[in-house]
């Protein structure tokens, strides 16, 4: 997959993006990354990219011209059927897994940061596939949602993560929040690590783990709980996790 932003801070997409995770899948060449910055694309001397907002009010909007222009050249870079356009902004649909999950395929995504009080509304409709947001609050950029994406697809894609997380995110990720981690030293201010997982009984680690997770995603995200079937054995750990709670 090859990402390209379109920012008016390249440097601020490029020094958190070649760090960590997505950074070794770049150097690796797994994923590709560019910025355009829709500065270059101006003419004018102050290299305008934004300008008064038609029917005034506060704030300045995003020029169509320079925005188009770095969307065009980003296009042009490669040759690649399976492209979208993603507007990161407030109004767009609210990012989950499953859309990441949908859009790890792509082999070019365009994402356009916006600044300011947002871009001109014809760029958005003409040039944008989608829009995407980081969820109901605000930031100030989009450099921020573009990181969070180039970050959730890279590690989607095939050998970017190692074997063991990779397996991680295999048995994890079902829609249920992750159990309890420890550990060394095993008593911390006098809290014991739980006794199962220093017992060696690999099948009653996994039971506990799973009643963690279940009973961890009723207590904290009851909402992801509603539209999910739980299988039998799922059912009675959790009753089990609630029952134990009570005796507490
Ligand atoms: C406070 C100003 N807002 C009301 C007039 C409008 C507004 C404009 C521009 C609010 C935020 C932004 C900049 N935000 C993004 O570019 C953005 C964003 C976000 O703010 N929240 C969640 N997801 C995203 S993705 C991009």
């Amino acid at each position: 997959m090859h990402f390209d932003v379109v920012t008016i801070f390249p440097d601020m997409v490029l020094n958190s993006a070649l760090n960590g995770v997505t950074g070794r899948a770049i150097k690796q060449g797994r994923v590709g990354l560019s910025v355009w910055n829709p500065r270059d694309y101006t003419a004018d001397r102050h290299k305008t990219v934004d300008d008064r907002s038609y029917g005034g009010g506060p704030g300045m909007v995003m020029k169509y011209q320079p925005l188009k222009d770095a969307v065009d050249n980003a296009k042009g870079s490669i040759n690649a059927e399976r492209v979208k356009v993603v507007y990161l902004s407030p109004q767009g649909i609210p990012l989950t897994q499953q859309l990441l999950n949908e859009n790890a395929t792509l082999q070019q995504l365009i994402l356009v940061a916006g600044r300011y009080e947002g871009i001109d509304e014809r760029f958005i409709e003409d040039e944008c596939t989608e829009e995407w947001s980081l969820g109901d609050f605000v930031i100030s950029g989009g450099e921020l949602a573009a990181l969070v994406v180039i970050d959730a697809i890279s590690r989607l894609l095939p050998g970017v993560l190692g074997d063991d997380e990779s397996a991680q995110q295999d048995s994890h990720m079902h829609g249920l929040l992750d159990y309890p981690h420890y550990t060394r030293p095993e008593i911390i201010a006098g809290k014991q690590v739980p006794d199962i997982l220093l017992s060696g009984n690999h099948k009653g680690i996994e039971r506990w783990r799973l009643q963690q997770s279940l009973g961890r995603t009723w207590q904290k995200r009851p909402d992801l709980l509603l539209d999910k079937e739980l299988t039998t054995q799922q059912q009675a750990l959790l009753e089990e996790f609630k029952i134990e709670l009570k005796n507490k």
